[in-house]
C-alpha cells in the first residue's frame, strides 16, 4: 500500500492538457488543407493498427466550441495544441491558406474567451506531403521551409498567443519516421534518420531566429521526449547498452539545444556505424540560441542489456530506431505498465527533471506532455472508471513537484491527453485521453481521472491517496 497526504499545489503553478492536430481535427480534405506524411502513411496498408487513418479522428475540426467547453470544464490554465502545417501551409511553402487561419484564431480567441492561455507547438509530425517528396526533413530545406512557416504562423496568431514550442519530440519524427519506419513517412534508412534529427534542431534553430525576430515578449522553446536509460545489470557490456541509448534519445538532443556541440560518444558510435551527421558551419549556434523555457514529454525509461554476437545473428537486420544498435536489447525492468507496455516509472521524471537543471540548464522547464493509454470501457452507467490514470497523474505530478520543491524551475505541467485519439500507428487501440471518445458517435464523456483533475484544480490540492 501507498500513502500519499494531501498535497497543496503551488501558486500560479500552469496546469494544462495537450492535443495534436493530425490526432484529432478529422476533415483531412476540407477548408483547403493539403496532403501530410501521415495522411500518405495511414493511408498505405499495414502501416496502422486496422488500418486506422486521421481522415475523422475526434471530428474536432467540426466540435470546436464542444471541445473548448470541456477544457473549460477542467479548469486549467493552459491548453497545448500543434496547429496541422498542412491546413495552414497546404503545400508547404507560399502564403498561409485563410480557412485554416480562420479556424485557428477561432480556437485561440474561443481560449481566451474562457480564460485559458493558449500554447502552440509549431510541428507535432504533420509534414506536407509536398516536402516530403521533395526531399523531407533529411533534406536540409526542409528546415528553411519550416522556419518561413514558423514566421507566418507568428505573424498570423504572435498578438494573442505568448508559448511557443517549436518541434514536438524531433526524436520520433527522426528515428521513428526515417530509421525505423513505424512513423510516417515509413522510411527505413539510419543515415537519413541522423540527417533527419539534425535538421529537425536545424530547423527549431532557423525557427527561433524567425520568431525572436518578430517576438519581443513572447516565451519559446522547444519540447524533447526525454527517457532514462538504465542497464539490466552493472556489468560493463549493459552500462555501455545504457550510455548509447541515453546517448540517442537524450543527449542527442539535449546537447546541441545547451551546450552547442554533439557529444562526442555519439558522434564516435555514429561513425563506427558508417553514418555522420550533416553539420554545416553555423548550424551549432542557431541551434543553441538562448531558449525561454524547455518543454519535457515524459513518459516511462528504459532497460537494456548487450546482446550476444549469436543474438544479433539470429535476430537479423530487423528495422530498430537506433543506428549502430543491433546488438542492444530492450528488457522489461519488473514495474507495472500501461496500455503501451511502457513501465510507470515517476522517479524516472524527477531525476530527468534533476538531471537537466545540473547538467544542462536552469531555464524554466515545463511537463509538456505527460499521460497514460490504459484500456477504458465506457460503462452503461456512463462513467469510466480509470483509476490506474489517476494514479499515473497522481504519482507523477507528486514526483515532478518534489523536483520542484528540491529547487527545479518547474513552471507547469500538462496531461496527455484532453480526448482519447489516432494514437499514429496504434490506431485508435490505445486510449490516452483524460475525456473518453466514443468513435462512433463522437460523443465525450469524462472519465474519472476529468473528474480527479477538474477537483483536484479547484481544491488546489492534490487529495490523499492510499493505492496498492
Ligand atoms: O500521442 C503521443 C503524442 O503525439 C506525442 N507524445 C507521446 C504521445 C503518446 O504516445
Amino acid at each position: 500500500m501507498t500513502e500519499r497526504p494531501r498535497l497543496p499545489l503551488p501558486a500560479g503553478f500552469g496546469w494544462g492538457t495537450a492535443t495534436a492536430s493530425y490526432q484529432i481535427e478529422g476533415a483531412v480534405s476540407e477548408g483547403g488543407r493539403g496532403p501530410s506524411i501521415w495522411d500518405t502513411f495511414s493511408h498505405t496498408p499495414d502501416r496502422t493498427r486496422n488500418g486506422d487513418t486521421g481522415d475523422v479522428a475526434c471530428d474536432h475540426y467540426h466540435r470546436l466550441d464542444e471541445d473548448l467547453d470541456l477544457l473549460a470544464e477542467i479548469g486549467a490554465p493552459y491548453y497545448r495544441f500543434a496547429p496541422s502545417w498542412p491546413r495552414l501551409q497546404p503545400t508547404g511553402s507560399g502564403v498561409l491558406n485563410p480557412e485554416g487561419v480562420q479556424f485557428y484564431s477561432r480556437m485561440i480567441d474561443g481560449l481566451h474567451a474562457r480564460d485559458i492561455e493558449p500554447w502552440i507547438t509549431l510541428y507535432h509530425w504533420d509534414l506536407p506531403q509536398q516536402l516530403e517528396d521533395a526531399g523531407g526533413w533529411p533534406a536540409r530545406a526542409t528546415a528553411e521551409a519550416f522556419a518561413k512557416y514558423a514566421g507566418l504562423v507568428y505573424d498570423a496568431f504572435g498578438d494573442r498567443v505568448r508559448h511557443w514550442t517549436t518541434l514536438n519530440e524531433p526524436w520520433c519524427s527522426a528515428f521513428l519516421g526515417y530509421g525505423q519506419g513505424v512513423h510516417a513517412p515509413g522510411r527505413q534508412d539510419h543515415q537519413d534518420a541522423v540527417a533527419a534529427g539534425h535538421h529537425l534542431l536545424l530547423g527549431h534553430g532557423l525557427a527561433l531566429r524567425e520568431l525572436r525576430s518578430r517576438a519581443s515578449d513572447a516565451e519559446l522553446g522547444i519540447t524533447l521526449n526525454l527517457f532514462p536509460a538504465e542497464p539490466e545489470s552493472d556489468s560493463p557490456e549493459d552500462v555501455d547498452c545504457a550510455r548509447r541509448i541515453d546517448g540517442l534519445m537524450n543527449r542527442f538532443f539535449l546537447d546541441p539545444v545547451f551546450r552547442g556541440t554533439y557529444p562526442d560518444d555519439v558522434v564516435a558510435d555514429l561513425e563506427r556505424a558508417g553514418i555522420s551527421i550533416p553539420v554545416q558551419d553555423g548550424d551549432l549556434e542557431l541551434i543553441s540560441a538562448p531558449l525561454d523555457l524547455l518543454g519535457v514529454n515524459y513518459y516511462t525509461r528504459f532497460v537494456v542489456r548487450a546482446r550476444s554476437p549469436e543474438e544479433v545473428e539470429r535476430r537479423g537486420g530487423r528495422p530498430s530506431p537506433w543506428p549502430g544498435g543491433r546488438d542492444i536489447q530492450f528488457v522489461a525492468g519488473g514495474l507495472p505498465t500501461t496500455e503501451m507496455r511502457w513501465e510507470v516509472y515517476p522517479e524516472g521524471l524527477s531525476n530527468t527533471l534533476h538531471r537537466i537543471a545540473d547538467d544542462y540548464t536552469s531555464i524554466p522547464i515545463w511537463i509538456t506532455e505527460s499521460g497514460s493509454a490504459f484500456g477504458d470501457v465506457l460503462l452503461a452507467d456512463g462513467t469510466v472508471d480509470d483509476q490506474a490514470r489517476i494514479d499515473y497523474l497522481d504519482s507523477h505530478i507528486r514526483a515532478a513537484l518534489e523536483a520542484r520543491e528540491a529547487g527545479v524551475d518547474l513552471r507547469g505541467y500538462f496531461v496527455w491527453s484532453l480526448l482519447d485519439n489516432f494514437e499514429w500507428a496504434f490506431g485508435y487501440e490505445k486510449r490516452f485521453g483524460i475525456y473518453y471518445v466514443d468513435y462512433e458517435t463522437q460523443e465525450r464523456t469524462p472519465k474519472a481521472s476529468a473528474i480527479w483533475l477538474r477537483e483536484t484544480l479547484a481544491d488546489d490540492a492534490l487529495p490523499e491517496r492510499t493505492s496498492a
